[in-house]
């Protein structure tokens, strides 16, 4: 049924809302009527949107836990510490290189990611207390790799049980002497989805790690890039083209990064933001702490690539960057504009839905745009309303029973390390021109008025969706990936990127670009028909008749 030729194109954004809520028992769909918008942001008139709430039970969310948050995705592309995972193992083993954050194990080799580390937590850990077994794991991990440092994470159980995993830490920290241990208080129940986990782990990499190396770093226009996370390789890309550029990356939070990057960020003079909503709150602590203030960048789009250039180098404002800045673009953009004029002559007009974490169903527009295509229908899974809505809505967000769950930590100026990067009359003189410091505006400006914005889509309206609107592409993760191809439709993994990659920067773009022309000029997914499609009614005999 699904193929093109069948578009209901007479599907209001009124209409698909009322259906999407049409099977929901009264009291559920009144609760998600509230995270699903029509988007008509060119006027700001949109109402608030409701995010980071608890998904319903009985709905099939497609968000992770707080545990993913933390040990997955932000402790996860480290490669010199190790992390062990208090918990039984299947918290470990499902977790263990799922996530295609890339690893370049640099000269001095040390890589741990390969490793799957877990206490391996049993029925008797769970009846008398898993501290013993804790200490002995970190004493044996010690002793075989000596790492830098041991980052334990708390699983479900462990919360449940009462395990004081952050005593275990420091006496065993004390007694190494040189391998610093602390541990997350991350349990998957902890938030009402990853981004909880991304919380609870940045403020014990803040608090653990950041500012404890003082040594002077070489290099020209140093920068942290905060938030960029080397999924299938975006950060080699992103890193290329610094390089090439002149920038120096003092750290990244926390694609490819080491404990050293982490030691030093606070030498860097700009902090720039990828994704917002895993990391916004450090780069706030940096400058807070440090005095090194902040964008917001995006290298996801080649046009999007350059003006993220532009502005650090406008930053630094040294003539000498700026010129090197414009070169490179100059140099690179050729290959990119070829490979997008090729593919806009069949892509030109095709329509999208992301459905993606808390970033790339915004970033992710800005390459469909270059390609011609529009975003019909996008939405986070777990971001907050300030990524929806722009930073202006921090102040009026309700701290509600979950948020509090997450502690808040104190941050001051250092007395001796705090240093302000420019002069207040060189920052206003800046944001005179136009330059705009910690600033996001969300994704809803950045979408057609009409467009749906549905927060924490789930199972039964994505499949909803795809029925009523027949986009040409449908962007998500694994967990919707067969559903939506059985509908019909191309869908391409925003997350693992479908072993692709990368899809950052300028050689991001012209992959991304070939890739996305290939999937929906692919007349492979009409010709698909379930046998109920064909004869609707099913019939079988039982063996023995
Ligand atoms: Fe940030 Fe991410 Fe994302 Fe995210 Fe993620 Fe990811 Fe993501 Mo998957 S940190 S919010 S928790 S950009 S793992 S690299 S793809 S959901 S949109």
């Amino acid at each position: 049924m699904a193929t093109a030729k069948k578009k209901l194109v007479q599907w209001e954004p009124t209409d698909v809302k009322k259906e999407l809520l049409k099977k929901y028992p009264a009291k559920v769909a009144r609760k998600r009527a509230k995270q699903i918008l029509i988007n008509e942001a060119l006027e700001n008139t949109t109402p608030e949107i409701t995010a980071n709430v608890r998904t319903i039970p009985g709905i099939i969310t497609m968000r992770g836990c707080t545990y993913a948050g933390c040990k997955g995705v932000i402790m996860g592309p480290t490669r010199d510490i190790i992390n062990l995972v208090h918990g039984p193992i299947g918290c470990s083993f499902y977790a263990w290189l799922t996530r295609r954050n890339q690893t370049d194990a640099g000269v001095d080799g040390e890589n741990y990611i390969p490793y799957c580390f877990s206490t391996d937590m049993q029925d008797s850990d769970i009846i008398f207390g898993g501290e013993k077994k804790l200490a002995a794991a970190i004493q044996e991990i010690y002793d075989i790799f000596h790492p830098k440092a041991i980052t334990i994470f708390a699983t479900c159980p462990v919360g449940l049980i009462g395990d004081d995993i952050h005593t275990v830490a420091r006496n065993m920290k004390a007694q190494l002497g040189d391998c610093n241990v602390f541990a997350f208080s991350c349990e998957g129940y902890k938030g009402v989805s990853q981004s909880a986990g991304h919380h609870i782990a940045n403020n014990q990499v803040f608090t653990h790690m950041v500012g404890e190396n003082n040594d002077e770093k070489a290099g020209e226009y140093k920068i942290n890039l905060l938030g960029e996370y080397n999924i299938g390789g975006d950060g080699f890309e992103i890193d290329r083209i610094l390089r090439k550029c002149g920038i120096t990356t003092i750290s990244t939070f926390s694609g490819n990064s080491t404990y050293d990057q982490f030691a030093s960020a606070h030498k860097a003079d700009l902090s720039c933001v990828m994704c917002h909503r895993s990391i916004n709150y450090v780069a706030d602590m940096m400058e807070t702490k440090f005095g090194i203030p902040w964008i917001k960048v995006n290298f996801i789009g080649a046009k999007s690539t350059i003006k993220s250039l532009r502005k650090i180098a406008e930053y630094f404002g040294d003539q000498k960057l700026i010129d090197r800045v414009e070169a490179v673009i100059a140099e690179e953009m050729p290959a990119v504009d070829a490979v997008c004029s090729d593919v806009l002559t069949r892509t030109a007009g095709k329509t999208a839905m992301l459905f993606v974490g808390g970033s790339r169903a915004h970033h992710y527009q800005d390459l469909f745009a270059e390609m011609g295509m529009k975003t019909i229908s996008a939405g986070y899974e777990f971001a907050h309303r300030d990524d929806y809505e722009g930073r202006r809505v921090i102040p009026t967000l309700k701290v509600d029973a979950d948020s509090r769950n997450i502690e808040e930590i104190e941050v001051e100026a250092d007395p001796e390390r705090f240093k302000p990067r420019k002069t207040e009359a060189e920052l206003k003189a800046l944001e005179d021109k136009g330059f705009k410091f910690k600033e996001y505006d969300g994704i809803m400006p950045d979408m057609d008025p009409g467009a749906l914005v549905i927060d924490d889509c789930n199972q039964y309206e994505a499949e909803k969706l795809v029925e009523l609107m027949k986009p040409d592409i449908f962007c998500a993760g694994i967990k919707e990936k067969f559903s939506i191809q059985k509908l019909g439709v191309p869908m391409k993994q925003l997350h693992s990127y479908d072993s692709g990659g990368p899809y950052a920067g300028f050689k991001g773009a012209v992959n991304f670009y070939k890739e996305i022309d290939r999937l929906v000029n692919s007349k492979v997914w009409s010709y698909m028909k379930a046998p109920w499609q064909e004869s609707p009614e099913l019939s079988a005999t039982y063996v023995w008749e």
